[in-house]
């Protein structure tokens, strides 16, 4: 693979300067995807414009989004991702596209990623702890890459699984969960612009902790959609399982939107703490789908979320 990401390379690096005021019009055409294909693998990695979508609240410190982390691969202890993470090897990483694809295959990360739009996008992530961060992810729709590998008619789910390799992550040698991690998405939220695949944090590659190589984030869902290390995408036409849900389907739904009106039957889902805060720091009312109800309310119209939770 051609390097490592850099997310520090600007667009106007490779692309001239009218191009570059221009993005966001060439974006819905196909003159970005050409010049980013021909500028090669290793320049197409290209970020820093923010998404339309982040917020204008302040970013968690980078201390608090790597130190304060869930990656049950690594140990199911919050700091334990940070103290283990780093035995995975993440380069060379192959992600593999199957299912109801037009161009299934074993993809090189790098291969996989060239051309691929980039952008920097600020998002809260919330997690099920009810516990939240805002996080400067780095990183690019999920229905760019869905659109390049040809979705079939037929595919009405995507499904992800985390890496298994036990000898770079400790936490794979008890059965603390059925490996691998595995989570999904119904098509029409995979193809939301506000679901992404994340490469990196605070424009540099992603820390291992934090799910490097790439990483789903699905901001208005609790944090354990948002699976980790992924090495596996598949279009599927069936509800694919999903780790929580498999474990314990009466507390974790297959959805798993955020939703202050539905409590988890251990606790209560109105409030949630922000990290970097302290222990004792004030919680918070949480928002329905998380405050991005304008983007995505519409896709569980005429569901009942307190069934489909
Ligand atoms: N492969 C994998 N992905 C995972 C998890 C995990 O244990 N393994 N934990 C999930 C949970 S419960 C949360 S809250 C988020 C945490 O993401 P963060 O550590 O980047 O904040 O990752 C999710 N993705
Ligand atoms: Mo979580």
């Amino acid at each position: 693979m051609p390097g490592r990401w850099k997310n520090n390379l600007k667009y106007s690096d490779v692309t001239p300067q009218a191009d570059y005021i221009n993005r966001r019009d060439l974006i819905a055409g196909a003159g970005v995807m050409a010049a980013m294909t021909i500028a090669g693998p290793a320049l197409a990695k290209i970020a820093t414009v923010p998404s339309e979508y982040s917020t204008a609240q302040a970013p968690n410190t980078l201390k608090d989004i790597t130190s304060y982390n869930n990656f049950y691969e690594f140990g199911t202890g919050k700091d334990d991702p940070a103290k283990n993470a780093h035995t995975l090897t993440t380069d060379p990483w192959a992600v593999k596209i199957d299912g109801l694809v037009d161009r299934p295959g074993n993809y090189d990360l790098g291969d996989l990623l060239s051309g691929v739009t980039m952008e920097e996008r600020i998002y809260r992530l919330r997690c099920v702890e009810a516990w939240s961060a805002v996080i400067p992810w780095v990183g690019f729709e999920l229905a760019t890459l869905l659109n390049r590998v040809g979705v079939q008619p037929s595919a009405k789910y995507v499904y992800f699984e985390t890496l298994v390799r036990p000898g770079e992550m400790p936490g794979q040698k008890r059965a603390l969960l059925k490996w691998p991690y595995r989570e999904g998405l119904r098509l029409d939220e995979a193809m939301n612009p506000l679901t992404i695949l994340a490469t990196g944090l605070y424009g540099e590659d992603l820390p291992n902790q934090n799910g490097a190589p790439l990483r789903l984030v699905v901001p208005w869902k609790y944090g354990f959609k948002s699976i980790k290390s992924i090495v596996r995408i598949s279009l599927v036409n069936k509800q694919p399982q999903a780790t929580w849900n498999m474990q314990n389907p009466g507390e974790y739904g297959f959805y798993s939107n955020v939703n202050p009106n539905v409590d988890h039957p251990r606790w209560s889902q109105a409030t949630e703490r922000p990290i970097g805060g302290g222990l004792f720091s004030k919680r918070i009312p949480t928002q329905m789908f998380n405050g991005y109800g304008d983007q995505v309310a519409h896709l569980y119209k005429g569901m009942d979320l307190s069934q489909d939770f």
